[in-house]
């Protein structure tokens, strides 16, 4: 179906860290009009595209975004408006075109995305079409499960002061049956190891950018050992009921020549031989970033050493970008990639790297930024592309927006929740 774009327009909004970030909204001749607005990243990889920023550092400390904006409402209204357009890929190709840059530096990755995502919104809408419905018939396929959830329990790294040198640890409800179960139990973990802060670090509830709890812990060990008690706690078997999953987020503590882990200095092969005894003492099923982005020759012996029972998840080390990803499929590099939208820029092209993922065997995690809004398409996203998703905890709206409207399509649809992959 061909759609008419009549105009497009774009404002400031806030983002979850009270950063601005861009809103679109797209006008179709028909009259149908819709808005999307682009998440922003914290611990971001450098092969991400850009997201541009002001520089006025009197305002927002240099992190505005009127300049996206004005790009939005100008440079792309300009030439997108009045013209037809056979569908995603060719209202993308014509973004990329206009940006001319091989990182969206001209017009900003913030811009060209939420206009890429409104248009799918105002699309999916023409079309009579649920969001999910429409972005799975962007990779050829129907949505018939809902993504597993892996939900924030802890965080360190950049989102929590670095006070922690591992980023996320995060519980897999893998026993859980649907959207709604996988809820209520992380529910439980949260509030177990709630207590468990209070009690061990005298902490109370205060949070990291995506809703972990964040006490001073002493270890990386530490982490996962606390992870392990607040499953038992609230009355789980760990590594039956509650898996873990963990983003090291390792090129952020990587000083160009070793790993500053803790108290420890490692070098590749030492950082390998860490994680491989995590997941051997630990019910770890997913090791995101486990070595810096550009350890290119050390990243296939992880995979190996790791085997199909964890998933080498790639996110700085790809950036859901094709040829990142070509190069870790060939070298055997990954058996997971984790897609965040924004880290390339459009929708066709992260669809792009959503296939070549897919069409190597390798899973997909559906991922959110730190920097989120109330908005809701990353659920829909997840619904029609994901093996997993990664939207942070369950205690804050702009991840609440996503879980609510996973738990809205699963009293729709009673769509099935995908199983771990090697879940019996
Ligand atoms: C990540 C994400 C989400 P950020 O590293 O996976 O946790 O963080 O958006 O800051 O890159
Ligand atoms: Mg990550």
């Amino acid at each position: 179906m061909t759609n008419t774009v009549l105009a497009l327009d774009a404002m400031e909004i806030l983002d979850s860290r009270g950063r601005p970030t861009v809103r679109a909204t797209c006008t179709l001749a028909g009259g149908i009009s819709a808005s999307a607005s682009a998440p922003s990243g914290a611990s971001t990889g450098s092969a991400e595209a850009l997201e541009l920023r002001d520089g006025d550092a009197t305002r927002y400390g240099g992190l505005g975004c009127r300049t996206a904006v004005s790009h939005v409402r100008r440079d792309i209204h300009d030439a997108l408006a009045g013209r037809t357009f056979a569908g995603q890929a060719e209202v993308d190709a014509a973004l990329c075109a206009l940006d001319g840059t091989h990182n969206k530096s001209r017009l900003g990755a913030n811009a060209i995305l939420a206009v890429s995502l409104a248009f799918a919104r105002a699309a999916a809408q023409a079309e009579r079409r649920p969001l999910y419905a429409y972005f799975a018939g962007l990779i050829g396929r129907s949505a018939h499960t809902l993504p597993r959830p892996t939900i924030n329990l802890f965080s360190g790294g950049k989102h929590a002061g670095v006070r922690a040198s591992m980023q996320d640890i995060l519980i897999v409800p893998a026993a859980a049956r649907s959207m709604d179960e996988a809820l209520a139990v992380t529910y439980g973990v949260y509030q177990a190891a709630a207590a468990l802060v209070l009690r061990k670090y005298e902490m109370r509830l205060l949070r990291a950018d995506e809703g972990g709890l964040a006490p001073p812990f002493t270890t990386p060990e530490a982490i996962l050992s606390d992870a392990v008690e607040a499953i038992d706690a609230a009355g789980y078997t760990p590594g039956r009921d509650v898996m873990l999953a963990i983003d090291v987020a390792s090129s952020h503590f990587f000083d160009g020549a070793r790993y500053q882990l803790g108290a420890a200095s490692l070098n590749s092969a030492e950082m390998i031989e860490r994680l491989v005894r995590w997941s051997e003492s630990y019910p770890i099923v997913s090791i995101e970033d486990g070595l810096h982005e550009d350890d290119w020759s050390a990243w296939p012996e992880l995979r190996r050493r790791l085997g199909d029972r964890v998933l080498t998840l790639g996110d700085d080390f790809l950036c859901t970008n094709p040829v990142r990803i070509v190069r870790a499929i060939e070298t055997g590099a990954c058996n997971a990639l984790l897609l965040k939208v924004n880290q390339i820029g459009t929708i066709s092209e992260a669809a792009q790297a959503c296939m070549l993922a897919r069409d190597a065997g390798w899973r997909v995690t559906v991922s959110a930024r730190s920097g989120e809004t109330e908005d809701d398409w990353l659920a829909d996203l997840a619904v029609a592309w994901g093996d997993q998703i990664k939207v942070g905890s369950i205690t804050q709206s702009d991840r609440l927006a996503k879980y609510n409207r996973l738990l809205a399509i699963e009293q729709e649809m009673h769509l099935p929740l995908m199983r771990w992959p090697n879940a019996a």
